[in-house]
């Protein structure tokens, strides 16, 4: 634009400022007359009204403003605590191996008094690229393709500062991905600092993979890559952007190019064409610059931080194999005391009688259930609780003796084991459904929900699919063939 085009614009928008606010002066100064004119009541009423909106908006301003608080950093359970959970967890379990081989890595890591770094990002943003510009000698896989990078892979140097051992690894976002990006964010809270590298604006998730990783504490670097690809101005720009998108949660935010491979076919003298990769320049300069900075102190100095997100991935794959081990084991109990039932029900129960659940049976299954949530409870609760199992079961005897009719007819072999089968199934049906609603109470709550788990227990009663009804004749078949057996 030229200076005196710039002139006249700058005159026409200070002279529309001007006007607009003799305007509003102009316009003031009326309502003021107007509302001098008012009765008394009505000025009283309008001045209340203009005197709440007034502090309704700086309500609203003074909220807006107000500092906010930083996020609290993710604290981890102690060592002691995690070791003894991992030790109660069954020991043939491969993935309990892999928490315990966990442990030993951060040991081995500490003891090797290397810093470990790790570059972190979606597919395709450059990440083995940088890999390649920063560690002489290394030629990680990379291609335009996402997914290059499968599997964690570590490259040592030492060719800036002391043993640094950068870490490689899969990029998130993959479609299907999802095995390899669990190594790609354990891997993240193994090392010491991370570069979180992207290409260009923060998409919504990129943006939550960066809190996450901040969430921990640890010295962290957005590398907002391909620069080469921009103007000075555009990358001002959308460095500017990056900043703002960041929300200050990484130490700094820098614009950098990794380089990476670019394939063209040249045509030579002689008229033939060959195909050529070459590298592009990398300039990953302040980015250097950013982490001999932050990781000055060395890495026993940054351990504790290493230590605490280490832990914390820990202490969330041990609750899942927590989970995954009361989940089987819950199962096995409500086998067990669905087959005592059974058996139960065949000595009892005259036929055509109601249905009333095992009291004794029933409440053991309650005590061993809580037992394995560890959650306690009073023999009030217990009592409370099978009373009213007692009503649902009262309400849905019909279904019950229904599914279980069900069950007769499309397994016949059941029939032949005697006259109270029908019953023995019902029962079957009821344990199961009263030990996986409580299990499933517990596991979900940790507390003894009494409405919870018989509204899902009532579910359970009306909804049984063909696999069930299945698992549960076979159940019964099994536990009434072998009825005379002592049972474990
Ligand atoms: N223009 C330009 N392209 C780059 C740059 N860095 C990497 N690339 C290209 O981006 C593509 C992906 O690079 P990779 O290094 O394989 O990316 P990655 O993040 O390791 O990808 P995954 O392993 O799939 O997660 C390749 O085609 C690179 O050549 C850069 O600084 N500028
Ligand atoms: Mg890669």
């Amino acid at each position: 634009m030229s200076r005196r085009l710039r002139l006249l614009v700058t005159t026409v928008g200070l002279a529309a400022l001007a006007w607009l606010l003799l305007a509003s002066i102009e316009r003031a100064i009326a309502l003021a007359e107007r509302f001098e004119g008012l009765p008394q009541g009505v000025r009283w009423l309008v001045g209340g009204v203009l005197l709440l909106l007034v502090s309704l908006g700086a309500a609203v301003t003074v909220w807006w403003l107000r500092p906010r608080r930083p996020r609290a950093p993710v604290t981890a359970p102690d060592r002691t605590s995690l070791e003894a959970r991992i030790a109660q967890l069954r020991h043939d379990d491969a993935g309990v191996e892999e928490l315990r081989s966990e442990l030993t890595e951060l040991d081995r890591r500490r003891a090797s008094a290397r810093t470990y770094l790790a570059v972190f990002g979606e597919i395709s943003t450059g990440k083995s690229s940088l890999i390649a510009a920063m560690v002489p000698g290394a030629a990680p896989a990379s291609d335009a393709r996402g997914g290059t990078t499968r599997e964690v892979t570590h490259y040592e140097t030492s060719a800036w500062g002391d043993g640094w051992t950068i870490a490689d690894v899969p990029g998130s976002a993959e479609a299907g991905g999802e095995a390899r990006e669990r190594l790609a964010r354990a891997e993240a809270l193994r090392a010491h600092a991370v570069v979180y590298v992207c290409a260009g604006d923060l998409t919504r998730s990129q943006a939550e993979e960066l809190r996450w990783l901040g969430d921990f504490g640890k010295p962290l670097v957005l590398a907002v890559n391909k620069a080469d690809q921009w103007t000075d101005i555009e990358r001002d720009q959308i460095l500017q952007h990056v900043r703002e998108q960041a929300d200050g949660i990484p130490d700094a935010v820098l614009a950098i190019s990794a380089g990476g491979e670019e394939r063209f076919t040249r045509r030579l003298a002689d008229g033939s064409t060959e195909d050529v990769t070459r590298r592009r320049p990398a300039q990953w300069q302040p980015l250097r610059d950013a982490l001999r900075r932050l990781l000055a102190a060395g890495p026993s100095a940054l351990e504790a931080q290493r230590e605490n997100a280490v832990l914390a991935s820990l202490h969330e794959r041990t609750g899942e194999r927590e989970r995954a081990y009361r989940a089987d084991e819950a199962e096995r109990i409500v086998s067990r005391y669905a087959r005592r039932a059974i058996v139960g029900a065949m000595a009892a129960v005259a036929p055509g009688s109601d249905l009333v659940i095992q009291g004794a049976l029933a409440a053991s299954m309650v005590r061993a259930l809580a037992s394995l949530h560890d959650v306690r409870v009073t023999d009030v609760e217990v009592d409370n609780l099978l009373r009213q199992v007692r009503m649902t079961l009262r309400t849905g005897t019909s279904v019950v003796l229904a599914v279980a009719g069900n069950a007769l007819k499309a397994f016949p072999g059941l029939g032949t084991l005697g006259g109270g089968v029908l019953h023995a199934f019902a029962y079957a049906l009821i344990f199961d459904s009263f030990g996986r609603a409580l299990a499933a109470t517990l596991a979900e709550r940790q507390a003894l929900d009494q409405a919870d788990a018989g509204e899902r227990m009532r579910e359970l009663l009306n909804e049984v699919d063909a696999s069930r009804l299945r698992r549960l004749a076979d159940l019964t078949g099994e536990a009434l063939r072998l009825r005379h057996e002592p049972s474990d």
